[in-house]
């Protein structure tokens, strides 16, 4: 893999991506998924002083979108520009830090995707050809005749030819069409795999990816003529590029790729290779097999990761079992009510922590309910309120001075944040990221319980052990102001505002967590805001 040279020799690159959605769709709990996923993924490197570049946006073109923009009396331009608002909407409602937003339908993309056809051409690895086989509107895909089932008569389209993946009648398509050479990439697909594990993650994901490849590959059908919703071959302008080749061309088009300005060439060298490529498990070969395959046939290098995630299901609350979301089933789910429910930041941390991304992962109101208020209501919500009203009450607004040494006394706060980070930063380089809130709890548990154990409300009734409430204090603190660095990534705004109450607004914003997260830098003797609950109990579950 090509070196990950930084720019000013300390801070090294990371370029992480979403998959960019169809315009078709609103944006819903799934695509809100892989985003936040993302957004965590961002925010936690930059915080680890990385100089982070973080992409989503829409896919544009395509036979699909033309269909939908005629069913709305519109161009397909102006279809695409009227559904761009929703997703913009909601990313930043969800406090989405991407640095780019890409459009297929932008004169850069163009470029870009022209520039990869006339290198490939001239790598010899694309050939005019005529296809003739099936092809999935919904889904974008080629099949041959021997992947494509016949129905039953069940849905009424007995002898039809219905899509393998999703099951929706296939359309017939017999033309001419250019094909990219997919087939000769056996060989290096197999060899990447295996030298590179880390390509996809997790596992099962590899296993599934190597499955396939060592099936065999056929080429790959990746222009039409039948429509003109696309980019144009630069050689052959009656032919449109295939959505998906150009849909997977945006993460290189996004850091300077078909730009031929000497800034756009120093990007290109500092970003790509892209570090992790994040996408829902339904679109894994393209990712994992097409777009690799693109890169070496091009002559660059690969990504170093595709982080490929599960599937939200809905719990359903008789049997148990995990159902697909689907308006149809009347079980789908819309960002807006988890959020009335929630708010932003607990849906942020319900998903990214109750919902193991490397599984399917089934979501419920109950659920959403309980974790809500387990651990942000009732341990870091009152942690924080508990210990700001003590410190406010017994330090006159305060935090309080403390006594020499204090820094390096024992305590048990004190080892429980030893080694904290280290455990925490594994875990989220790793999007285990329920494991690394679970870090971060045990030390808001741990510092729960020390306020049990150590009563500084009795403390405070004798001046002899004034110190000792000063430490006390001081370890609750500072254990607070660790946790809300830690916490950062799921809840930016919470963490932001418990900083700002202990007069730690300095510490906003951080790109250096290990500076950021040693013991002993609570600030002494300075305000104490009490504020709000920052997360106020919600109602019994189930009601
Ligand atoms: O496939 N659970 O776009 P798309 C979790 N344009 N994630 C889900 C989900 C669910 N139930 N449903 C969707 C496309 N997703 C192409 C991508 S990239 C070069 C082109 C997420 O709008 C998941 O990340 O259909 C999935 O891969 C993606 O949305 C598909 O989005």
């Amino acid at each position: 893999m090509a070196e990950n040279t930084p720019d000013d020799g300390k801070r090294p690159s990371y370029y992480v991506t979403t998959p960019i959605y169809y315009v078709n769709a609103a944006p819903h709990l799934g695509t809100a998924y892989s985003t936040i996923l993302a957004d965590v993924q961002a925010r936690f490197r930059r915080a680890m002083g990385y100089d982070v570049m973080f992409l989503t946006g829409l896919d544009e073109h395509g036979e699909k979108v033309a269909a939908s923009a005629a069913e709305h009396d519109m161009t397909p331009q102006q279809w695409c520009d009227s559904q761009v608002p929703a997703f913009d909407d909601l990313w930043k409602t969800l406090e989405i830090t991407n640095d780019d937003f890409i459009r297929t339908t932008e004169p850069r993309q163009t470029a870009s995707v022209q520039h990869l056809w006339e290198v490939l051409k001239e790598r010899g690895y694309i050939y005019k050809g005529s296809y003739d086989g099936w092809y999935c509107v919904p889904e974008e895909t080629y099949f041959t005749e021997t992947q494509v089932a016949h129905s039953d008569e069940a849905n009424h389209t007995e002898g039809a030819h219905l899509c393998p993946d999703c099951g929706r009648p296939l359309e017939r398509v017999q033309e001419e069409s250019w094909f990219f050479k997919l087939s000769e990439f056996q060989k290096p697909l197999l060899d990447l795999y295996r030298d590179h594990p880390e390509f996809v993650e997790p596992e099962i994901r590899r296993n599934e990816v190597v499955s396939f490849v060592e099936g065999g590959l056929k080429d790959l059908s990746i222009s039409r003529t039948s429509f003109d919703w696309g980019i144009p071959l630069p050689f052959d302008e009656r032919h449109v590029t295939y959505v998906w080749f150009d849909a997977l061309i945006n993460y290189l088009t996004a850091v300077g790729y078909g730009d031929d300005s000497p800034e756009a060439a120093a990007t290109l060298a500092r970003r790509w290779p892209a570090q992790t490529h994040i996408v829902g498990k339904d679109i894994i070969r393209f990712h994992c097999v097409i777009w690799p395959a693109m890169l070496m046939a091009a002559g660059l290098p690969v990504p170093e990761r595709v982080f490929v995630h599960g599937f939200l299901m809905v719990r359903n609350e008789e049997t148990g079992a995990g159902e697909k979301m689907s308006k149809s089933r009347g079980n789908a789910i819309a960002p807006a009510e988890v959020i009335d429910m929630l708010g932003v930041e607990g849906y942020r941390y319900y998903f990214m922590t109750d919902v193991e991304p490397g599984t399917d992962g089934a979501v419920s109101f109950s659920r959403m309910e309980q974790v809500y208020n387990t651990d942000l209501a009732n341990s870091w919500g009152n942690l924080v309120s508990r210990t700001l009203n003590m410190s406010a009450k017994f330090f006159e607004g305060k935090t309080p001075v403390l006594p020499e040494g204090w820094t390096t006394a024992a305590s048990p706060l004190r080892d429980a944040a030893d080694g904290l980070l280290d455990r925490y930063a594994a875990d989220m380089a790793d999007f285990a990221y329920g494991k690394a809130a679970e870090e971060v709890m045990a030390l808001v548990h741990a510092a729960n319980h020390h306020i049990e154990d150590t009563e500084p409300w009795a403390l405070a009734k004798d001046p002899v052990r004034a110190d000792e409430l000063a430490c006390v204090i001081g370890d609750l603190l500072e254990s607070i102001r660790i946790c809300a660095h830690l916490l950062e990534p799921f809840t930016p705004e919470t963490s932001a505002e418990v900083l700002r109450r202990i007069s730690c607004e300095g510490e906003i914003g951080s790109t250096d967590l290990a500076t950021a997260c040693e013991w002993g830098a609570i600030p002494q003797d300075v305000p104490v805001t009490k504020g709000d609950a920052l997360f106020p109990r919600l109602g019994t579950p189930g009601k």
